[in-house]
């Protein structure tokens, strides 16, 4: 080949993999970018050049809309919307049962295994049908397609039926009303409260249509510490604006309940669950919110936990609080999530045991509208946890899960760690409680015990940010957290390929890249901030960064010290039966792989045992060594993820590439911080030396006690 011929296939080549426009990440994985295979598109084109959505109503306009702009931006040329697709091929969407048209070509036999907002894509007779027995399943059958074809997957001879084995998969908005957002690192609200009920931002809308194509079909706008003064006629007004936006792409609104809001804005003197004036007060207010809010979804409640008001109060249980409530919205159809995030103010023994002491005892006690919605683990969204003793134990009242997609303990805004690893983890492990086998996803979509309602519910990390996430990469947590509500099953691999395609790009080896840096983050994250089953050991307040020598909070469960237990012995805490007993709170399977420290996995070893600091791990390392092992090997693998990133530069946008890049370069120093902050403290306890060939703490444990960040998210600077 002649130097010549060479350079100009390099030119081509460069032309080809240069993106020709910048981005900020606001088009979040909804991009809709000419397909660049011609045959691909051109196969598209033979079926989907015309669309028809059967129907009129809010949300099969939105079914219209969003078919229509997504194909013409795949398919590079305008999709019409066509009163009947017809005689030429064509896509029709409409509902089951409504549409003549749908009937024409789809039997009652072909829609035999739908579900609600399932929904059923095939192909006949020319025709391209989406279908559902109602309009959000069309909604969710339309999107599925359009992801389909980013995907680049054929749609000759499609035939997908699908139902969410989720009911509700819903958002948690940590937002107080002055738009800070209670461990939020992209900015502030979204909501504009002041603006609100008359001017209603387009992202109301984006954030809608990016849920709803991953099939979230729930938001709570507000923080779980509540705040009462939402419930007020003006602030109702408001929510039902934002309710009124959602509505068409099948979202519904939810609200955090204060339970002390009788009080505060009903002038009551009390907030007894069981006094009629309280029970009256909220009847009422459910029916002026029904009023403003025709489909209202319900409360999400934080009571008796962190200070928040609750039953306790007044002496009564948490089911007496939640069945109040429940009774409330249930004329209407309203469900109540009340949290099993609580530990008492006295801080009796092991914190990571009282959520599982006082609800095990009252399931079968909550009304049927009651969800128990319980964080991943029993703590409080560390970055790895054993799960929840109350999956699986909770045999009557359904159990919601709680995810955090915001990283407020793993990284917040800086770090790249791919949280479909941890939730996937979680759903996969076994509770044991009805034998081998009775694995999390189980108890979330209900089948474990028959429960018919069934939700999912991530703490949202989505901010102002024109990138709605702050770290670019937190784009794929939304997403992978919305696909796991909708399937507990799917795997973390496939999710993250498919973000990394739509967000990014089709490129083999730079999927591939970005596939393998999002797979292997969490593992890494852990590895530098608490391997081997360390929890609860960053900075008090902010938790922003190590902290492990905290030991001065006004409640011992909210030290570090508490948690890891470091003294000249060894390090961890024992949570066997010689210990808190915290384990046997778990199914007897599940207790039996963890009760021996010499068979403990790792993962967990520090979490459910005090370990000899030469006890010998399964490397053959002592406990030592392999803690300095740990976090040698995380600090290093982020200095991998950076190299990574690199090796992708010629496949993205440069503003996205930067943006990326920048975050990964704080990632690394912060992943040394982590590592050396955490060794140089627990040196101390060991008195041994890091292990020769790896790199020594660079300052000395008073430095990194000094160290303050005024500027960290979630903290007043005091200056
Ligand atoms: C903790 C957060 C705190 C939340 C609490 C909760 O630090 O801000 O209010 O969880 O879930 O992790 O209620």
């Amino acid at each position: 080949m002649t130097a010549r011929r060479t350079s100009f296939i390099a030119i081509l080549l460069l032309a080809v993999i240069t993106p020709c426009h910048a981005e900020d990440g606001y088009r979040l994985w909804l991009r809709f970018d000419k397909v660049g295979d011609e045959h691909i598109r051109v196969a598209y084109l033979r079926q989907a050049s015309r669309a028809t959505v059967d129907g009129d109503s809010p949300v099969l306009n939105t079914v219209a809309k969003e078919l229509t702009a997504g194909l013409t931006g795949l398919l590079g040329q305008p999709v019409p919307l066509v009163a009947e697709a017809g005689v030429a091929p064509g896509l029709i969407a409409g509902v089951w049962g409504a549409s003549a048209l749908v009937a024409r070509y789809v039997s009652q036999a072909d829609v035999q295994g739908l579900q609600p907002e399932g929904f059923l894509i095939t192909q006949k007779e020319g025709q391209l049908i989406i279908t559902a027995l109602d309009e959000r399943g069309v909604l969710y059958g339309a999107f599925f397609l359009l992801r389909h074809m980013q995907l680049l997957e054929p749609v000759e001879g499609i035939h997908i039926l699908q139902n969410p084995k989720v009911k509700l998969r819903v958002l948690n908005h940590w937002d107080n009303l002055d738009r800070t957002v209670e461990r939020g690192y992209a900015g502030f609200s979204i909501w504009n409260w002041h603006e609100l009920p008359e001017y209603l931002d387009v992202r109301y809308t984006d954030y809608a249509r990016a849920n709803a194509s991953i099939g979230i079909n729930g938001a709570v706008v507000t923080n779980v510490n509540a705040n009462a003064l939402v419930f007020r006629h003006d602030y109702l007004e408001k929510a039902a604006a934002l309710a009124g936006v959602f509505r068409p792409y099948g979202i519904k609104l939810y609200l955090t309940a204060r339970f002390s809001a009788p009080i505060e804005l009903g002038g009551l003197d009390t907030a007894d669950p069981l006094d009629p004036r309280v029970q009256q007060w909220w009847k009422k207010k459910a029916e002026e919110v029904y009023r403003l809010i025709p489909d209202f979804g319900g409360f999400l409640v934080k009571a008796n936990s962190e200070g928040q008001p609750g039953p306790q109060d007044y002496g009564r249980s948490h089911a007496d609080g939640a069945n109040m409530l429940a009774d409330a919205l249930a004329p209407f159809g309203g469900i109540v999530m009340w949290r099993a995030f609580i530990y008492s103010h006295e801080a009796p023994g092991d914190r990571a045991k009282q959520a599982y002491d006082e609800f095990v005892p009252l399931d079968g006690q909550f009304r049927a509208n009651v969800l128990i919605q319980a964080k991943n683990g029993p703590i409080d969204f560390q970055p790895r946890e054993p799960i929840h003793p109350l999956f699986g134990a909770m045999k009557k009242a359904p159990l919601m899960m709680e995810f955090q997609i915001t990283k407020e303990y793993l990284g917040q805004g800086t770090h790249l760690v791919g949280l479909a690893s941890l939730y996937e983890e979680v759903l996969q492990a076994d509770t044991y409680a009805r034998g081998k086998g009775s694995i999390v996803a189980k108890v979330a979509d209900g089948t474990l015990y028959g429960q018919a309602l069934t939700g999912m519910a991530g703490v949202a990390n989505i901010g102002t940010a024109r990138n709605w996430t702050g770290n670019l990469f937190g784009q794929a947590d939304w997403y992978a957290f919305g696909r796991l509500a909708w399937d507990p099953y799917l795997s973390a691999d496939i999710i993250f390929r498919e973000w990394a395609e739509m967000a990014f790009t089709h490129a083999p080896a730079a999927l591939d890249a970005i596939v393998w840096m999002l797979s292997g983050s969490y593992e890494t994250c852990v590895r530098y901030m608490t391997p081997l089953g360390l929890h609860h050991i960053m900075a008090a307040g902010h938790h922003y960064g190590p902290g492990p020598w905290v030991d001065n909070m006004s409640r011992a469960d909210w030290n570090s010290t508490y948690y890891h237990r470091a003294d000249e012995q060894g390090l961890g805490f024992n949570r066997s039966e010689s210990g808190s007993g915290a384990l046997l709170q778990y199914a007897p399977g599940f207790r039996q792989q963890y009760a021996d420290m010499d068979k403990c996995p790792e993962q967990y070893l520090l979490w459910f045992h005090h370990v000899p600091w030469n006890h010998r791990m399964h490397s053959g390392r002592t406990l030592w060594e392999e803690l300095c092992w740990q976090y040698h090997q995380g600090a290093s693998e982020v200095t991998a993820l950076r190299e990574k990133w690199r090796s992708v530069k010629a496949y993205i946008d440069e503003e996205r590439y930067e943006q990326v890049n920048m975050h990964l370069a704080i990632q690394e120093k912060e992943a040394r911080w982590w590592r050396d902050a955490c060794l140089a403290y627990f040196k101390e306890f060991s008195r041994m030396e890091i292990p020769p060939g790896l790199e020594k703490p660079k300052h000395s444990l008073e430095y990194y006690e000094s160290l303050e960040f005024p500027y960290a998210p979630g903290i007043r600077p005091r200056w």
